[in-house]
Order: structure tokens, then C-alpha cells, then sequence
């Protein structure tokens, strides 16, 4: 991803970055990355691939401390800032990462890593100025960062690309959608996602663009920000579309009419992380006058398909692979379907990541012999258009954008005492895409304010079931294994 670095000195004196703390020129952004990898190395001459874990707020650190681990030839490995301790340790402990560095609001979420025999726990605010020591120079088929992802195995897994992966994704991006250094985006998505590291963050920067962060997420906050008439280029997930929506919806007439007629003056304005419902789309439309530009992603892969910047966006639909993407739909034997018939979404190119970290059996079983990565998506093509229909695993809920694992929550509600077994679904809804639901057989002194409460120290809000159903037995087949299409339907 060195690439990215490289270019910001063709843009030194311009702001790359705005945040609650001020605005930083890309030259800030060089020298405080700079002053980031000189403090890891410490007289090193490279990190090696050694990984780093940070977690810090979106905003100008954070981008400097994600540079600085690149330059000093580590792999970065963003923390999710909402995981509770017990998220955030696994996550440590599966990348084996060397050096934690912490913003000062997660020193306390972290301290369980101070004194630790093999860990590094560093607060930003003990990296100061060093006499620079030479940066390492960095092959690109080297790894670059891990995020983690929920899929069909209990556990999340480490999703490791390398410079090389990532600089395709951005300059795929940057192209199709015509970035560049007039525009001036809005980051408001998480900074442990593609959506938000990737699509937003990485190629606004790439171009030379500018990025204000706002965080936390205020849909009044985004509005206000559009109303000072900087920002030109939008990306979201469909949950925060409809959030927009309803507080558009709050707005006296006048004011809404100002909104728009802002809205109207943006460059590009893209959803994607869901299905975005055509009639979230519908509304934005006659909001922003935006037809949305729906495209379709994945940890592993980066952006894969994608409605045209130019030409017809197709409601519900996501579009055509990108320049240099190689995509097919195949049937349960890996054979590819006839035109217009559903298949499984399988993917090759130079964006797809390198491997599950430390997880040899799982990336071999996600990649076909003849090396496509099996999405699990099933899409089939209308008129040259891609549209998703659903996905193989019913045990994969996309809530809020986020992917999660039924089978991780589920083994978590099995460790509460009153809890006999368990079954977790995703059931439709309008706001979140799907919600958590969760069956339960337990004793009847079960308390579920009690439950709820004991889950949130374990895992992040957003996994967390919005409602519980009390069985005597959960619902299964001949097999004896839970049935969760019965399950669904009784929620
Ligand atoms: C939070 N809440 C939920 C929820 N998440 N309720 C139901 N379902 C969920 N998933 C509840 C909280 O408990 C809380 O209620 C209230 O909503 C506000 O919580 P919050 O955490 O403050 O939420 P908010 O900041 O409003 O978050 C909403 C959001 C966030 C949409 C901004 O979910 C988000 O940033 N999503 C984007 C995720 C993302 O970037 N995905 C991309 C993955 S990459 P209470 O009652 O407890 O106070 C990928 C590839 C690709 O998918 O193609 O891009
Ligand atoms: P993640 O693993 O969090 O990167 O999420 C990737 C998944 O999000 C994909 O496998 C799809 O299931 C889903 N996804 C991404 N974009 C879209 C979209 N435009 N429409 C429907 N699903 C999408």
C-alpha cells in the first residue's frame, strides 16, 4: 500500500485530513506516519511483517498510525473501537500482534495488556519525534493488514491482503468512480471494514481528495456537515440511508428544500455492505436526487461489482464486474449456470486477499482447485446486470452493514448458566437489514435485562440479540440438526 504514501507527496500542502481536532495537510500526514514507524522500529530496520494492533478513532491519527505500521514494514490490524474486551483480546491473540497501540480513551479497555510479557501496550502519546531512522523499502506481495470477518465457522477469521491486494482494490475504485483532488468526502463508516478503511478512507486519499471524519455516527451531525457545502462524494450502508431518511423526514419544509437542493450539487453518493430495499433507494432519490450507486464487496475481495458511474444504475441490482475482476456463477458443483439462472458469486483477480491468518484449512476450502474464491453469495444476471438473491449459509445475518456469525453468538449464549441450548437466526427488517433473534431453552428463571446486560461485556452491541423466543426444544429435522428456516418463521 506503499503506493498510497507515495502519492502524498504530490499533494504535500493540500488537507487530507479534517477531524473534531483540526486539519491535517498530507505533509502532516507523511511526517506524523514517519514519526510512527521510526518509534516501532526502535533501531530496527524492519517490522518484518511483525503484526501491529491499534485501536484509535477515525480521524488523523488513526490514518497516521495505519501509514506508520505500513512504513515500517508491519501489518496493520485496526481494532474494532466498540469491542469489549474479551473481542478485542481474541482478536490480539489470533495475529500473535507484537505492539498494541492505544488512543487515550481505550488505554483503559486495553490495560489488561499493560506489563505483559510478549505485548507492547503504547499510547499515542508516547510517540514523540525520534531522530528518523531510514524506513525500510517494502515489496508489495508482502502483507499489509489483517481485518476480521464472521462467516460460517464459530469463530471470526483474520483476513490477511498484502500491498499489492489493497493497491488494487483503491486504484480499481478510484478509476470507476472518478475520484479525485477536488473531491472532499465524509467518513463516517467504522474503521475495521473495507467499506470504511477501503472505499472511503483509502481512495480519497489515494486521489488526493479530502476526508472529514465524524464520529461517533449522528445522522444530524451528517446533515449539518452536507449544509457547510464541502463535502461532494457520499458513501454509506443502507441502514444509515434509511437513519438519514427518517431525520430529513423531521425537518421543516424550508430546511429540507436547502437540503436538498446541497444534496443535488454532490459529485457521487454510493451504497453498498447490504442490500440496499429499492425503496430506501426510491426516497433518497426524490431526498438528494441521487440515484445511489449500488455496488456489491467483501472483506476478502474489495469491491468485486458495481453499478456504472456512467450510465444506467439498475435498482436492486448491483451491476457489472469492475475493470480487472473476474466473475462467475457457478452451480453446487462448481460448474458455471446457464445465462440468466441463479449461481454462487466466485471471484478471481489481483484484489483477492492472500490468506485466512493462520488458518490453512480454511482458505483452502474457500478457494475452488482452480484458485476462484467462493463468495457464498448467490446472484444470477438480468439484462447484464448482477443481482444478489441470497446467500448459501443461513447462518451469516448482515445487520447494520455488519456481517455476523449466528454460530458465534450462539456459542456464547451456551456458556450462560440458565441457558440450555440455543438457536440464532436473522429475520427481516426494515432499519437494520436483518436483526439478531435468538430461540432459547432455559430455566424459567431466566432474566433477559440480565442476559443482555452479561452479553454486552462479551461481545459488541451490534451482535447482540434484539429478541429472545423461550422453546422447549428448538425445531429439527430427521438428522436431529436444528431447522432454522422453522425458527425464522416463528419469530
Ligand atoms: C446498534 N443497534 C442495533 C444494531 N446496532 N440494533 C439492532 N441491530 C443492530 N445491528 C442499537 C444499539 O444497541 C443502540 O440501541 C442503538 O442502535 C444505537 O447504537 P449505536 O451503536 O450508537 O448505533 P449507530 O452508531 O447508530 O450505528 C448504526 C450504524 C452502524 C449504521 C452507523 O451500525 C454502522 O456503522 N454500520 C456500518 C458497518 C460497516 O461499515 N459495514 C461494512 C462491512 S465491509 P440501545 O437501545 O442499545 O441504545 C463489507 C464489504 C462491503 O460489508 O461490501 O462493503
Ligand atoms: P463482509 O464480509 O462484512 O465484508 O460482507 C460482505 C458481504 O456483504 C457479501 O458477501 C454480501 O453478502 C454482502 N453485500 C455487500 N454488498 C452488498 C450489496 N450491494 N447487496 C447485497 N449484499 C451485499
Amino acid at each position: 500500500m506503499l503506493q498510497l504514501v507515495n502519492k502524498a507527496q504530490q499533494y504535500a500542502e493540500k488537507i487530507a485530513i479534517v477531524d473534531g481536532s483540526g486539519s491535517y495537510t498530507f505533509q502532516q500526514l507523511l511526517d506524523k506516519s514517519q514519526e510512527v514507524a521510526a518509534f516501532l522500529l526502535q533501531g530496527q530496520t524492519d517490522l518484518k511483517q511483525s503484526r501491529v494492533a491499534f485501536m484509535v478513532s477515525p480521524g488523523f491519527n488513526y490514518t497516521a498510525v495505519q501509514w506508520g505500521i505500513w512504513r515500517a514494514g508491519g501489518i496493520a490490524v485496526p481494532l474494532c473501537i466498540t469491542y469489549p474486551f474479551p473481542s478485542l483480546e481474541y482478536v490480539i491473540e489470533d495475529t500473535g500482534a507484537e505492539f498494541i497501540l492505544t488512543g487515550p480513551e481505550y488505554g483503559e479497555v486495553l490495560s489488561p495488556y499493560k506489563n505483559h510479557s510478549s505485548k507492547k501496550l503504547i499510547s499515542l502519546e508516547e510517540i514523540k519525534a525520534t531522530d528518523s531512522s531510514t524506513l525500510p523499502a517494502i515489496k508489495t506481495d508482502r502483507g499489509a493488514m489483517i481485518l476480521y470477518t464472521s462467516g460460517t465457522t464459530s469463530l471470526p477469521k483474520g483476513v490477511l491482503t498484502t500491498h499489492d491486494n489493497i493497491q488494487n482494490q483503491v486504484s480499481t475504485l478510484v478509476k470507476a468512480w472518478q475520484w479525485s483532488s477536488e473531491d472532499y468526502t465524509l467518513g463516517i463508516l467504522p474503521l475495521h471494514h473495507v467499506h470504511g478503511i477501503i472505499n472511503v478512507m483509502s481512495c480519497a486519499l489515494w486521489a488526493g481528495a479530502t476526508i472529514e471524519f465524524l464520529h461517533p455516527f449522528s445522522a444530524s451531525r451528517v446533515f449539518e456537515i452536507f449544509e457547510e457545502g464541502k463535502v461532494n462524494v457520499f458513501m454509506a450502508v443502507p441502514t444509515i440511508y434509511f437513519k438519514l431518511i427518517s431525520q430529513f423526514e423531521s425537518y421543516p419544509e424550508a430546511h429540507r428544500k436547502a437540503l436538498t437542493e446541497r444534496m443535488q450539487r454532490f459529485r457521487l453518493m454510493v451504497s453498498g455492505s447490504a442490500a440496499l430495499p429499492v425503496s430506501v433507494m426510491e426516497k433518497w432519490k426524490t431526498i438528494s436526487g441521487h440515484y445511489l450507486l449500488e455496488r456489491y464487496g467483501m472483506t476478502e475481495i474489495g469491491m468485486a461489482i458495481s453499478n456504472p458511474y456512467s450510465g444506467e444504475r439498475k435498482a436492486g441490482h448491483i451491476g457489472q464486474p469492475l475493470p480487472g475482476v473476474e466473475v462467475r456463477l457457478v452451480d453446487e458443483n462448481n460448474q458455471e449456470v446457464a445465462a440468466g439462472e441463479p449461481g454462487e458469486i466466485q471471484i478471481k483477480g489481483p484484489s483477492v486477499f492472500k490468506e485466512y491468518w493462520g488458518k490453512e484449512e480454511a482458505t483452502a476450502k474457500a478457494f475452488t482447485e482452480d484458485g476462484w474464491f467462493k463468495t457464498g453469495d448467490i446472484a444470477q444476471v438480468d439484462e447484464g446486470y448482477y443481482r444478489i438473491l441470497g446467500r448459501d449459509s443461513i447462518d451469516i445475518i448482515k445487520s447494520g452493514g455488519y456481517k455476523i456469525s449466528a454460530l458465534e453468538i450462539e456459542e456464547i449464549l451456551r456458556k450462560y448458566p440458565e441457558i440450555k441450548d440455543c438457536g440464532v437466526v436473522g429475520v427481516p427488517d426494515e432499519e437494520w437489514g436483518e436483526i439478531v433473534v435468538a430461540a432459547l431453552v432455559a430455566d424459567s428463571s431466566l432474566d433477559s435485562s440480565k442476559l443482555n446486560a452479561w452479553l454486552r461485556e462479551r461481545m459488541p452491541a451490534y451482535k447482540t440479540p434484539r429478541k429472545y423466543i423461550f422453546l422447549e426444544d428448538l425445531p429439527r429435522n430427521a438428522m436431529g440438526k436444528v431447522t432454522k428456516n422453522e425458527l425464522k418463521k416463528l419469530f
